[in-house]
């Protein structure tokens, strides 16, 4: 049986600083997803990468006495490192410095081209080097004698050059019809936002820039580099091989199933990059879901302020899981966040140590003490057993269901529901009284609590590889057995048992040295 493919992508993030607690989230939020699909049976290409073009990069760099690739180079390895630090399983790291993405990029713009979508003409008006985006007169404001853009604060500049242009008013209807029936950008909010900016009609887009030359070569005109965005978007299709779309890396993963984007970039991916991809005659990704902004104690990061928070901190600080499960379950996905340390303690204490660590803790260890270490027989199920174990293996659809909507934060709820009727239950049960009384009830009893917590395990690996791996070998279960498809397959009384450890030790204050 050949597999489903599924091809995810996170935004690609510019290199000209290192990365920051935004950039891990998306990381995340996305390694979260393309493990879910793996485990659910699906073929996964996951993509990631830097975005190394442009007159930010170009400016950063000279600030720093250093070349624009030099700047690329050391940031886009911190990018890298952070990613493997995060467990995030990609199966492509790309740069838009790589070699084949050049020929990717100029073969789009030549595709546009012969669609009769490109001309030259002279640019005028406003662009932010922070946001790489132009900016209509209306879209910024004066303020003190510099004029800003209004929606995202930044500086911006006038620029006046000869530049290309593509023709993005010609897709106007298109797109209004594409955000009506297909909905294609997430969540509802965004694509509400996208629509009537639309609505209030596209102007051409500018496409190459003269004034620096950091950027990949407009075919035919050395004199122009593209506009960033238009070799930026691109690197979605430069991993699967583009131009060349008959191999089977292009035919099995194009068009991607899910762009996974933070809301200050969904202009870019739900407007210009549907009408250059119509332009070259490609098909478009399924879907755009366009992620919240994370702030730091309920404000935004930033240098200025000295609030902005080092990914790799985190993790020492907190653990890896504990982080990645602290930043799917505290925000509703779509929605900004906020990030604190308190938070990410109280998650720990609560839904990690108490919740799921101390129903496996207490259940593996009076197994261990009262079972020989192994799965205990079980005699015949009470309506409570059963109940107990059917809410568990009912969770998967649920979940699922909530997965294809990225709407992660509730599937963790639902899963968590589950692991306190679990606590309830056992606490009702008090199998530590049955051990007394009626052993072969306690047996009963701490079978179906493992076995619950085996579905749970399962379902919580992708948002915590590492402590359900854990989990799952003091289960018995074997590493070959951890799809979902598995999860029908109920523990097996008899199986050995390691010897129980704890997996989610409560978070203590460090000691002062
Ligand atoms: O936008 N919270 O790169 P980038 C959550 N190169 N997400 C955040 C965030 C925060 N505080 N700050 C940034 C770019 N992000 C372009 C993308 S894609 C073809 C080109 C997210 O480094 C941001 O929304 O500014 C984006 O999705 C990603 O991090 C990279 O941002």
């Amino acid at each position: 049986m050949t597999s489903t493919p599924y091809y995810i992508t996170t935004a690609i993030a510019y290199p000209n600083g290192t990365p920051h607690i935004g950039h891990a989230y998306e990381a995340i939020a996305a390694d979260v997803m393309a493990r879910f699909k793996r485990l659910d049976g699906f073929d996964v290409r996951f993509m990631t990468g830097t975005d190394e073009h442009g007159q930010k990069m170009q400016t950063t760099a000279a600030k720093l006495n250093k070349t624009a690739k030099e700047l690329a180079d050391e940031n886009s390895a911190r990018f890298r490192e952070m990613d493997e630090m995060l467990g995030v399983s990609f199966d492509r790291f790309i740069r838009t410095t790589d070699e084949d993405h050049y020929p990717a990029s100029q073969a789009i713009w030549k595709k546009m081209e012969e669609a009769g979508d490109i001309y030259l003409d002279k640019y005028a008006g406003w662009y932010s080097i922070r946001d790489e985006a132009y900016y209509a007169e209306d879209e910024t404001e004066l303020r003190d004698g510099q004029r800003y853009a209004i929606s995202t604060g930044t500086e911006v500049e006038w620029t006046e050059e000869e530049s290309y242009f593509f023709r993005l008013s010609k897709y106007q209807d298109r797109l209004l019809e594409l955000y009506e029936t297909e909905g294609f950008i997430f969540p509802e909010t965004r694509r509400n936002e996208i629509a009537s900016f639309v609505r209030g009609g596209l102007n051409d887009l500018s496409i190459s820039r003269t004034t620096f030359d950091w950027g990949v070569p407009v075919p035919g005109n050395d004199k122009h580099v593209m506009y960033v965005w238009v070799d930026a978007l691109t690197n979605y299709i430069t991993g699967l091989g583009y131009p060349d779309t008959d191999t089977e890396l292009f035919q099995k993963f194009w068009p991607a199933d899910l762009h996974l984007i933070g809301k200050d970039i969904s202009r870019f991916h739900s407007i210009y990059w549907p009408a250059f991809l119509w332009s070259a005659g490609l098909e478009l990704p399924k879907r755009v879901f366009a992620h919240g902004f994370l702030l730091v104690d309920g404000e935004k990061m930033s240098k200025s302020v000295g609030n902005v928070v080092d990914p790799a901190d985190l993790v020492s600080s907190f653990g890896l899981d504990p982080l990645r499960f602290f930043l799917l379950r505290e925000v509703s996905f779509g929605q900004d966040g906020s990030y604190s340390a308190e938070g990410i303690k109280n998650r720990i204490n609560s839904d990690l140590a108490n919740d799921l660590g101390n129903l496996a803790q207490r259940s593996l260890s009076m197994i261990a003490k009262n079972c020989g270490r192994a799965v205990p027989y079980h005699g015949d199920f009470t309506a409570e057993d059963q109940k107990m174990l059917d809410d568990a293996a009912a969770l998967y659809e649920p979940v699922r269901e909530d997965f294809d909507h990225q709407a992660f934060h509730k599937a963790l709820e639902r899963i968590w529901h589950v692991v306190a009727d679990a606590n309830r239950y056992f606490t009702a049960q008090e199998p530590w009284k049955l051990k007394r009384t009626d052993e072969e009830r306690m047996k009963t009893v701490l079978y179906v609590t493992a076995e619950v917590i085996r579905q749970v395990a399962l379902l919580v690996q992708p948002v915590m590889p590492t402590s359900m791996a854990k989990m799952l070998d003091l289960l018995g279960v074997a590493e070959d057995q951890r799809m979902f498809a598995d999860r029908n397959k109920a523990l097996e009384p008899g199986t050995e048992l390691p010897k129980p450890a704890p997996v989610f030790p409560r978070y203590e204050e460090p000691k002062e040295a």
